[in-house]
């Protein structure tokens, strides 16, 4: 048998999960559970604010007092070609948040991934000169920011600048500009609205070298006189991924930045760990390691999944003080980016709907344990 050294097979010690739910939470919206906490809300995509799923959408309507774009306000998607935004898709993203009373959150302005290709390069593919990266930042960030002026409430500025040692990733921002590419972004996307809030964010947060080097950066701006409202921790996290203790030792880093931190991206994936580099060809064969549950969720599987989600949750609550939104990426399991990475075409379960669009149970729990305070 072909052998994955890369999978990691974790052994889960979970407690009872005692996610029962009681009838009189169950059914409140969850911006009232969170009220007084933190805001929460969703990742949306282009196929449900188009209205092709209905359903998807009664949920965000009816929990979530936030919002925030998926893929639609990426540079790739509205800005593809140096003279040509693709407005629409983000208009209706923003109208829908408007529309339905929400706090709308704009992603992303700076990303070195879907990264409209003609962005940092010149006629010939080369990277461009420092000033005309500059200025097409600058024109970029104006358009944008400038366009949902007063109606997207706060922005990811910057995402994913750090890598895990805490050194900057060599982006084409960073090979071109240097470390001055974070500073030149908040610098314009405060010209462009001066209310907006703004944020810087990235995942794998808990590793000690990324938040060391994201508190000097937070620090350096404020020195500068720069507006950042907010750090964003994505929250991509799994069964036996990160270590708890250490998330939250990194919120509390960031809070003392005296910025209000955010949950931005969360997820739980409750397939095995696969690493990016894993071989796919070997992975056919193993279909049933890397993708042990295409039919559903087995009851004792979900229960660690909703055991670690409540433990995740409590730690957020907390620390709410210094919580300003929890943002889960995507409405549904069926649309989760998470179904199709590090591995195409398994079926993951790592949101707080399923595909049936019923809540998950650690919601009623925790339903429950708020209204009892
Ligand atoms: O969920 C997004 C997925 O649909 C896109 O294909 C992917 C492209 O990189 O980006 C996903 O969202 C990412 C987010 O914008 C930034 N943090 C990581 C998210 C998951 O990759």
């Amino acid at each position: 048998m072909k052998k994955i050294s890369n999978i990691v097979f974790s052994a889960f010690a979970f407690a009872a999960v005692g996610c029962a739910s009681t009838t009189d939470t169950a059914d409140a919206p969850l911006k009232d559970v969170f009220d007084g906490k933190f805001m929460i809300g969703s990742a949306v995509n282009a196929h449900q604010i188009a209205g092709h799923d209905s359903l998807a959408l009664d949920i965000v309507k009816k929990h979530f007092n936030t919002i925030v774009a998926e893929n639609v306000m990426k540079s790739g998607e509205i800005h593809p070609l140096k003279d040509a935004y693709n407005w629409a898709p983000a208009d209706s993203f923003v109208n829908f948040g408007c529309d339905n009373g929400m706090f709308v959150v704009g992603h992303c302005l700076v990303w070195h991934s879907q990264l409209a290709p003609w962005f940092p390069l010149d006629a010939d593919g080369k990277y461009v000169c420092a000033d005309t990266l500059r200025c097409r930042m600058r024109d970029h960030i104006h358009a944008v920011v400038g366009r949902y002026k007063g109606k997207v409430k706060g922005w990811d500025v910057v995402n994913e600048a750090i890598v895990e040692d805490g050194s900057y990733r060599k982006s084409p921002f960073y090979e071109i500009l240097g470390e001055e590419f974070i500073p030149l972004a908040f610098e314009y996307a405060h010209e462009a609205d001066p209310d907006a809030e703004l944020y810087i964010n990235d995942y794998g947060m808990n590793v000690a070298g990324r938040r060391d080097t994201y508190v000097k950066i937070v620090n350096d701006l404020k020195s500068r006189g720069l507006r950042i409202d907010g750090i964003g921790m994505q929250a991509h996290i799994g069964m036996d991924y990160p270590d708890l203790a250490e998330f939250e030792e990194s919120l509390q880093a960031f809070a003392s930045t005296g910025c209000k931190v955010m949950i931005t991206e969360l997820d739980m994936s409750a397939l095995p760990t696969v690493s990016r580099s894993a071989n796919v060809a070997d992975m056919v064969d193993m279909k049933q390691v890397v993708d042990p549950y295409p039919d559903g969720l087995p009851a004792e599987v979900s229960d660690e999944w909703n055991a670690r989600m409540l433990d995740f949750m409590r730690l957020l609550l907390r620390n709410s003080d210094n919580i300003s939104r929890v943002n889960v990426w995507g409405v549904e399991d069926g649309c989760s980016w998470k179904n199709n990475f590090p591995v195409r075409g398994r079926t993951d379960y790592p949101l707080f709907f399923g595909r049936d669009y019923q809540m998950k149970p650690f919601l009623g729990t925790l339903s429950a344990e708020l209204a009892k305070k």
